[in-house]
């Protein structure tokens, strides 16, 4: 029965229609019940009428309370009075709270200019009011640097819309009509719910489901079958299918004439990728890439749903881009339920947010804008690091010489983000985050690894408290949060944070005087272009969510209409020549395969030592996507999740297991050029031979050693989109000195 119809008669309960805030492509909508006379909620479920959601929340979000009354929730400002990185803090009221940091951000930016101040922010919420819809304009209004939010998909969106022009591809409930289906480089079990059921549907009819990934994940073990691949290898794959597809005449070549430019350009790089050679760099049999490229070609409809995982390495904007062009060659875009899908963020791209951003409050000025992939950098007092840091995410674009690279970053403010935990090279950001110099506020729900290093710690609403609107990168509604109660102690919502400091700043605009529901309201209503027609104010406070104004059902490029400056799928790109890349798909390597840990400073005597090749041999390419009851690091502190993740792992092939005298349970040692970290054993035939894995992202203050798997991970920049390279790493294995195997210690022994 309906969480629905259990409440909806009760006259003592309130029901509240919301949206879950998290970085998930499936924004679920939510429906809250609640306590009339206590204003306490009772209970959460998935909203019955969403056509994505369908009545069901994910197993987190499903206990969403349990982490809003937490025990652990900030209640109070905070103010530190322990060194930074200790955790010690006296609670302070929000006068005192607000008035300190605006005095602070006011004399840091007199004495070394605005651009000392650095907003740090990502999708802790997706929401647009507590994202950046206060945070924009008071920021804009100060002058303070700018962030480049790269750190999870821009090699991937830049891939896929040099090819198809926007973020945009299959529909997700038209997965049901495919008769082919690729999960390639994602987890939809673990990390987009919701498309599964559709997934499931097409099964019923037939459908062959295969998961192309270096782990046999949930995912791959649901599926009717799994390619394991090297990591950072797709575009080898996606150019030897193309190879495939090409030479065997199964290209759909009406499409490809009418809505494609570049065919003979895209034939002649795909010559040399044979299903042999694409075989030695992937690790996949040429034969089966053979069969691959057949099916594929042969089925229809034919879906591909690609995700981040596989754009997580330094080509991964180009292996995007490879395996976006598939879909064009085999016409598979004319099919209901073909096509591909990397997210729907692009449905989304006519939203006029300048009334809500206020780039006019910048009033002409262009401050730098750095790369939060490299906050490590930003922090560094080294002029070096910090021109390394600016964001420059072409060929094209250069960093500046170090003289020109401005001030040090002194004042720095973290909302919606967890970067002690989750930015790459975590040494060097925890370094930044150390300078007694440096000022940090953080805006948080709980006491995070990001907080401790905070000289005030300042207590946010949860999306139980506050108002918001929500797109979506899986579906194609707008959804509405409304607050179902009351905030939790003295927290504060976001905005309204941001509110206070600008009147403590004195800043006059009437921006910041507008009231949370009257600025959605206000943004919702200044929409103009048409596919906004269907979402108005009141539909939204009535239902919750609106699906924009497009076909029902959506084939949008069954008929060409890419939204590229030729108007078609872009085999041959000149906006890529352009921009300093090769104009055609190519096979761009992962860094990995360089053995990246080549500098003869670092290491002891048998690292030293080292040749690239032994390099190679003796170290394994780590990776690192999500747990599955984790949410990047939220859940990561509730009992519950804890339990079910149990320790931070690292899933390791018997054989590499073997030759390191590894067992399950034991304890070990993770190490790189970067840092080191340590990580339980578990042996698996679940990960490929020469990669481990290690579920993310942990908490390192609830990490036995105090670490995170972002020590062993780089500042690097991936190939298109100065994204992260999370995955394309190495490092040494070993079993950690004076460990003993857990698994060993609880066997049971003899009793003699
Ligand atoms: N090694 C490794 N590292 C990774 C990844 C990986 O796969 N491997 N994944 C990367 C990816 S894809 C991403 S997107 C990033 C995610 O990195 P983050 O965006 O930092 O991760 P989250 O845990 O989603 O959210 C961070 C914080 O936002 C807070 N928050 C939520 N809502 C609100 C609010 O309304 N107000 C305030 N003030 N705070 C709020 C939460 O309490 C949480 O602590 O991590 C990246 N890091
Ligand atoms: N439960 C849960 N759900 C989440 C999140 C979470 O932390 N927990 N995080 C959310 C966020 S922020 C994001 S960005 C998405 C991420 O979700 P996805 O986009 O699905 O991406 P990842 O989980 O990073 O990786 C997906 C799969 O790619 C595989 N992979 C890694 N490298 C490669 C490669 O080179 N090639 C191929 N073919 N596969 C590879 C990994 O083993 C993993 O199984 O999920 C969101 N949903
Ligand atoms: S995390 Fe994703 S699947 Fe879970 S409730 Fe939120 S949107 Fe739905
Ligand atoms: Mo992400």
């Amino acid at each position: 029965m309906s969480k629905l119809t259990l409440y909806e008669n009760n006259p003592g309960i309130e029901i509240i229609t919301g949206a879950c805030p998290h970085d998930c492509p499936d924004t679920c909508s939510w429906q809250v019940a609640v306590d009339k006379s206590t204003r306490h909620a009772v209970d959460i479920w998935g909203n019955d009428a969403h056509r994505i959601t369908q009545g069901k929340l994910c197993g987190k979000v499903d206990r969403y309370l349990e982490r809003t009354y937490h025990t652990d929730r900030l209640t109070t400002p905070l103010r530190r009075v322990g060194p930074k990185g200790s955790g010690q803090f006296e609670p302070v009221t929000w006068d005192e709270a607000i008035a300190d940091i605006a005095d602070k951000l006011t004399r840091i930016s007199a004495e070394h200019g605005p651009e000392a101040v650095l907003p740090y922010s990502y999708a802790g919420t997706m929401g647009v009011l507590q994202g950046e819809g206060v945070a924009s304009p008071f920021f804009n209004t100060l002058g303070a640097s700018r962030l480049a939010r790269t750190i999870c998909s821009e090699a991937g969106f830049e891939g896929y819309r040099y090819t198809i022009g926007a973020s945009e591809g299959v529909a997700t409930e038209d997965f049901a009509h495919a008769r082919l289906i690729l999960l390639w480089g994602t987890n939809t079990l673990t990390s987009n719910l919701h498309l599964w059921p559709f997934i499931q549907d097409a099964r019923k009819q037939g459908a062959h489901v295969i998961v192309i990934d270096p782990a046999q994940t949930r995912t791959a073990r649901a599926a009717d079958e799994w390619i394991p691949i090297r990591p950072g290898t797709d575009g080898a794959l996606a150019l030897a299918m193309m190879h495939v597809i090409i030479a065997e005449e199964l290209t759909d070549a009406d499409y490809v004439a009418r809505y494609t430019v570049g065919f003979d350009a895209l034939k002649e790089a795909v010559a040399e990728w044979t299903p042999e050679r694409a075989a030695a760099v992937t690790g996949v049999p040429a034969e089966r890439i053979g069969q691959l490229a057949q099916a594929y070609a042969t089925t229809a409809p034919a879906a591909l749903r690609i995700n981040y995982g596989l754009q997580r390495h330094y080509g991964g904007g180009m292996a995007v881009r490879a395996i976006t062009c598939l879909p064009a060659l085999i016409g598979a875009w004319k099919h209901r339920g073909g096509g591909i899908q990397l997210s729907t963020s692009g449905s989304f791209r006519h939203f006029d947010y300048s009334g809500l951003h206020r780039p006019d409050l910048l009033a002409g000025r262009m401050p730098r804008a750095l790369n939060m992939n490299r906050l490590g950098d930003a922090l560094s007092l080294d002029p070096a690091h910090i021109a390394q840091s600016y964001y420059a995410p072409r060929p094209v674009d250069r960093k500046p010489d170090p003289a020109e690279a401005g001030p040090p970053m002194k004042a720095l403010i973290v909302y919606n983000c967890n970067p002690a935990a989750v930015a790459p090279d975590q040494s060097a950001v925890l370094a930044g985050l150390r300078r007694e110099d440096l000022f940090t506020v953080v805006l948080e729900h709980f006491q995070t690894d990001t907080a401790d290093y905070a000289d005030y710690v300042l207590p946010a609403t949860t999306q139980l408290e506050h108002w918001d609107l929500h797109r979506a990168y899986g579906h194609q509604f707008v959804s509405l949060n409304r607050p179902a109660i009351p905030p939790v102690g003295q927290s504060l919502p976001n905005s309204e944070i941001f509110r206070r400091l600008a009147a403590a700043m004195g800043y006059t605009d009437p921006c910041f005087a507008e009231d949370d529901e009257t600025m959605l309201r206000n943004f919702v209503e200044a929409q103009r272009h048409p596919v906004f027609e269907t979402v108005t104010w009141q539909r939204l406070l009535t239902d919750g969510f609106v699906r924009l104004n497009l076909p029902d059902p959506y084939l949008p490029f069954a008929q060409g209409n890419f939204p590229t400056p030729s108007g078609k799928c872009e085999f041959f790109s000149r906006r890529m020549a352009d921009d300093g890349y090769e104009p055609v798909p190519v096979y761009v390597a992962p860094k990995v395969e360089e053995g990246r840990m080549m500098n003869n400073e670092w290491g002891n005597g048998d690292e030293r030592a080292a040749t690239h090749s032994s390099i190679i041999n003796h170290s394994l390419i780590c990776i690192s996507p999500p747990a599955h009851s984790f949410l990047n690091t939220t859940f990561a502190n509730v009992d519950r999740f804890l339990r079910r993740e149990d320790v931070p792992a690292l899933q390791i092939h018997p054989a590499d297991a073997a030759a390191r005298g590894i067992v399950s349970g034991v304890e070990l040692r993770v190490w790189n050029e970067l840092g080191e970290v340590r990580l339980t054993a578990e042996v698996t035939n679940s990960i490929i031979q020469g990669t481990v894995l290690a579920p993310g992202i942990w908490w390192s203050k609830f990490s036995p050693d105090g670490r995170n798997i972002n020590q062993i991970t780089p500042q690097d920049e991936t190939d298109m989109g100065a994204s992260a390279c999370f995955y394309d790493t190495r490092v040494f294995v070993a079993v950690a000195e004076g460990a003993r195997s857990t698994l060993a210690a609880e066997l049971p022994v003899a009793a003699d």
